[in-house]
């Protein structure tokens, strides 16, 4: 309605004015008798509306003291839902990091050890804000708790570092996208299966064999 009262103002008074489509359509105007048809595109600009928002907000993490630095621990999630720009997530530690002991990628929310740990500390909480290309920034951090553990100590491992599953986005919602595998050093395994949630979030559960 908006888009119609500016082009009657355009166009003066005596005109009459019809659209067929919102987006892309056919203006009709008749004045003093005449008619004439125009076509007009109207483009939708995206506006800024939407702050990042972490899913989950809560990470832990485990690590040994003495743990191999430069190596990914843990990466946060925030997503936004506008586009461009506006939905360009970046991200930073905010709190809990006055030793610089992490660093955060600020594209990919990668969490990394810059320094070995000792456990004259036990653990570490960090929190990592996600803010957007406009500036708007998550209305909550993401916490994340590094606990450090003796070095003696074995937890599982992983069979890989890193994993990458890709998912359609019409996909039905609790197919499962993906296994993650990892193993303890008496024998056990265990596996994360990774769900398609719903709007691009994710769920999962474990099995223990
Ligand atoms: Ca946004």
């Amino acid at each position: 309605m908006d888009i119609t009262h500016v082009l009657l103002q355009s166009f003066g008074e005596k005109i009459e004015l019809a659209c067929s489509l919102l987006l892309i359509g056919s203006f009709s105007i008749l004045a003093g008798g005449l008619s004439t048809t125009a076509m007009v595109k109207i483009q939708v600009v995206d506006v800024n509306d939407n702050r990042p928002t972490f899913y989950p907000r809560e990470y832990n993490v485990s690590l040994r003291e003495r743990e191999t630095v430069n190596s990914p621990v843990v990466v946060v999630v925030a997503t936004d839902k506008d586009a461009g720009k506006y939905g360009t997530v970046r991200y930073a530690i905010v709190a809990g990091n006055e030793e610089g002991l992490f660093r955060v990628e600020m594209s990919s929310g990668e969490v990394f050890l810059t320094q070995p740990l000792t456990r004259a500390r036990l653990a570490h909480r960090l929190n990592i804000s996600a803010t957007d290309g406009g500036g708007l920034r998550s209305a909550h951090d993401a916490e994340v708790l590094v606990t450090v553990i003796d070095s003696n100590h074995q937890p599982p491992i992983f069979e890989n570092n890193r994993y990458l599953f890709s998912v359609r986005e019409d996909a039905q919602r609790n197919s499962v996208i993906g296994t993650v595998s990892a193993s303890s050093v008496t024998g056990k395994s265990m596996d994360l299966l990774i769900f398609f949630f719903k709007n691009s979030f994710l769920n999962y559960s474990l099995r223990f064999e």
